[in-house]
């Protein structure tokens, strides 16, 4: 069907306050922005936008990107509010993890429940995420630990991009714990992953990038190698939960294949930085998971800022340690726990964190010829998405060029 303005935008929002984040951050008062076959197709002054089919009135809101959510597990099964209580009786993270329950807990759940149960389950977390102005979504297995169960958890992650209107990005995590089946034997599940668990899910089509959980608890900086290596055969990035508890090395281990994240990085350490900084590897920061633990090291921010290595700020969604459903919490966090400026998180939930997924030439930024995903703000300043704890100022999301409501209907 021929559009009514060949020549002219599909739709343009005009009458809003653009921060770009182009470039880092950028703003564009009485700006509109157009918008052609779900791309940014003209962005500049209001006064001197071209026509367009659909015309938008932004009422004088701010207009971001639309927020990247870099790192969650936030499909899974069940909850674990009862280690939250005995933690608080006095129980570490640690205790309950060695004594079978910590991520053990949520294996069982979650290889129990069907497709449609583990959907069921992680939509109301996400549509927390969308109601927020979330546009895209990195989605971890890592609950399954086997082949049958994790490419249950990564097709459900794909059906969610199907079913809610945002793009999702799907993260292999095999090597997030030892599996039962391989008690005492964490070399050989190592293999089991690089033979059979990767090239199997990969093969399927269900694998973006691979991560893993180098640390005392679970995966050793030699084990966490040959997964990496496992990945670089199958021509898959990878990102790494590293130094989250302890020092292991794992920064440079990620940086080292050239990695796109290093994640949490409360223990990081200088060579760290300095091997991040020089493979442009991305600092994954997850407040959520540092408060919720009651850590009190906090990850070196003015070292990293220092070192030019670039922050994301991102939810860590998963039962055991940040059961956080609000990016701009962890924006809020990342400012009040670390210092990082608003600006700094904004751009951590925005372009930083695109380029975390690797997708940095597509999202991220307001810029002509990405993707189309927006966010629209009832705020006075950028700053305000950062400030205000448990206020959400979102008017309306754009996604592929589609306006939608905040707060998005579940199926079923
Ligand atoms: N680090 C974390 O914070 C989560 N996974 C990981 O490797 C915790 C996962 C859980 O406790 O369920
Ligand atoms: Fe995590």
């Amino acid at each position: 069907m021929a559009r009514p303005f060949e020549t002219g935008l599909d739709s343009l929002f005009t009458n809003v306050q653009l921060a770009t984040m182009a470039g880092g951050y950028g703003e564009l008062r009485d700006g509109a922005i157009g918008v052609s076959d779900g791309r940014i197709a003209w962005i500049g002054l209001g006064a001197a936008a071209p026509p367009a089919a659909v015309v938008h009135d932004g009422r004088g809101c701010w207009l971001t990107p639309g927020l990247i959510d870099c790192h969650t597990h936030i499909v899974h099964a069940g909850n674990r509010s009862d280690e939250f209580e005995a933690r608080l009786n006095g129980a570490t993270y640690e205790d309950i993890a060695r004594a079978g329950g910590g991520i053990m807990s949520t294996v069982r759940a979650t290889r129990a429940a069907s497709d449609e149960d583990l959907l069921r389950q992680s939509l109301p977390r996400i549509a927390s995420l969308l109601a927020e102005g979330v546009t895209t979504l990195e989605i971890k297995s890592g609950y399954g630990l086997t082949i049958k169960a994790e490419a249950k958890m990564l097709r459900v992650a794909r059906r969610v991009g199907q079913v809610l209107p945002v793009n999702v990005v799907t993260t292999f995590l095999g090597a997030h714990a030892l599996p039962p089946e391989f008690a005492g034997r964490a070399d050989d599940y190592v293999a089991h992953i690089c033979e059979h668990m990767l090239p199997q899910l990969a093969a399927a089509g269900l694998v973006d990038a691979v991560d893993a959980f180098c640390e005392r608890i679970g995966f050793s900086n030699a084990q966490t190698g040959r997964v990496f290596e496992a990945a670089r055969a199958h021509g898959l990035p990878v990102k790494l939960h590293a130094e989250q508890l302890s020092d292991q090395g794992g920064a440079e281990l990620v940086a080292r294949f050239k990695g796109l994240s290093a994640d949490h990085l409360e223990h990081l350490g200088e060579d760290g930085i300095a091997a991040m900084a020089a493979a442009g590897t991305v600092a994954v920061l997850l407040p959520g998971a540092y408060y919720f633990l009651r850590d009190t090291t906090p990850p070196p921010i003015a070292a990293l800022r220092a070192a030019g290595v670039p922050m994301a700020v991102a939810t860590d969604c998963n039962p055991g340690t940040s059961p956080m459903t609000s990016l701009l919490l962890a924006m809020n966090m990342a400012c009040t726990l670390w210092r990082l400026t608003p600006q700094e998180a904004l751009a951590g939930a925005t372009i930083h964190a695109a380029r975390a997924l690797g997708r940095a030439a597509d999202i991220g930024s307001l810029e002509v010829g990405k993707r189309a995903d927006f966010a629209l703000w009832d705020i006075a300043r950028p700053a305000d998405l950062s400030y205000a704890i448990g206020l959400n100022p979102c008017r309306g999301v754009v996604s592929a060029g589609v306006l939608r409501d905040p707060v998005v209907s579940l199926p079923g």
